[in-house]
């Protein structure tokens, strides 16, 4: 069967890590590239095309699928719920090098880059981004476009709220939540609930102020 078309949206770094893991799936052909700046350039030798508001003509034309590789949160969520009000199917980008437990529920959207696990009964919900080589344990959640960063580390039942990013080698001991949009600081270990809306970090991860509308 031959592979079906998908278009990726951002064109950064982002994005050249998901061009490879579309590939590597062999399930869709990456055939364009939007991006802010529309620029006739490649990425990874995939064409840009466009900006965001090409969608509905590549729709039109007959792609039906996408994937949005932007790692700011918020606007992933914001140009995947576009690309799903203008008809797309937002696929997966899993890499074959990622360990995903069988009972686990992947959303739409969803970037589980190299060397990711996912262990029994966790949920990653649409638009989150497991990266490389960060582990999540049984019945963790992370919610919908949430990031947790590369080589970070969460015991079971962990709680990531929408939006939230935690840095590169953060650490939850089991059953921590961490509230909606708050940013965790690289290398710190989450040993208390964090509340929405915050940064933190630090050994144990203490809040130090907290964050804008914005996120920052
Ligand atoms: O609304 C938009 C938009 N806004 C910015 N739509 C589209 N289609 N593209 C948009 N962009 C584009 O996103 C910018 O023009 C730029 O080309 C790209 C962002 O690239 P950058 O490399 O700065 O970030 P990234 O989102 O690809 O990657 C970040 O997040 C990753 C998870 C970086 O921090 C990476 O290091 C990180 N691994």
């Amino acid at each position: 069967m031959s592979a079906a078309p998908v278009i990726v949206i951002g064109a950064g770094g982002h994005a050249k890590v998901v061009i490879e893991l579309i590939r590597e799936g062999g399930e869709y052909e990456v055939v364009g590239v939007l991006d802010a700046d529309p620029t006739r350039r490649e990425v990874l030798g995939a064409p840009v095309v466009g900006d965001d508001s090409a969608l509905p003509g590549l729709r039109r034309e007959g792609i039906e699928n996408a994937f949005v590789a932007l790692g700011d949160n918020r606007l992933r969520l914001k140009v995947g719920r576009r690309a799903e009000a203008a008809g797309f199917f937002l696929v997966n980008a899993v890499s074959r090098r990622a360990a995903v437990s069988p009972t686990a529920r992947i959303g739409a959207g969803v970037a589980i880059m190299a060397g990711a696990v996912v262990n029994a009964d966790s949920w990653i919900e649409d638009f989150a981004v497991l990266n490389t080589n960060a582990g999540i344990d049984h019945d963790c959640v992370l919610g919908e476009a949430s990031h947790v960063g590369p080589g970070s580390a969460l015991a079971g039942g962990v709680k990531v709220g929408r939006l939230a990013f935690l840095g590169v080698g953060t650490l939850a001991i089991p059953g921590v939540s961490i509230g909606e949009g708050s940013v965790i600081g690289a290398g710190a270990c989450v040993t208390r609930d964090i509340p929405a809306g915050v940064l933190a970090y630090g050994a144990p991860a203490q809040v130090i102020r907290p964050l804008d509308g914005a996120g920052r």
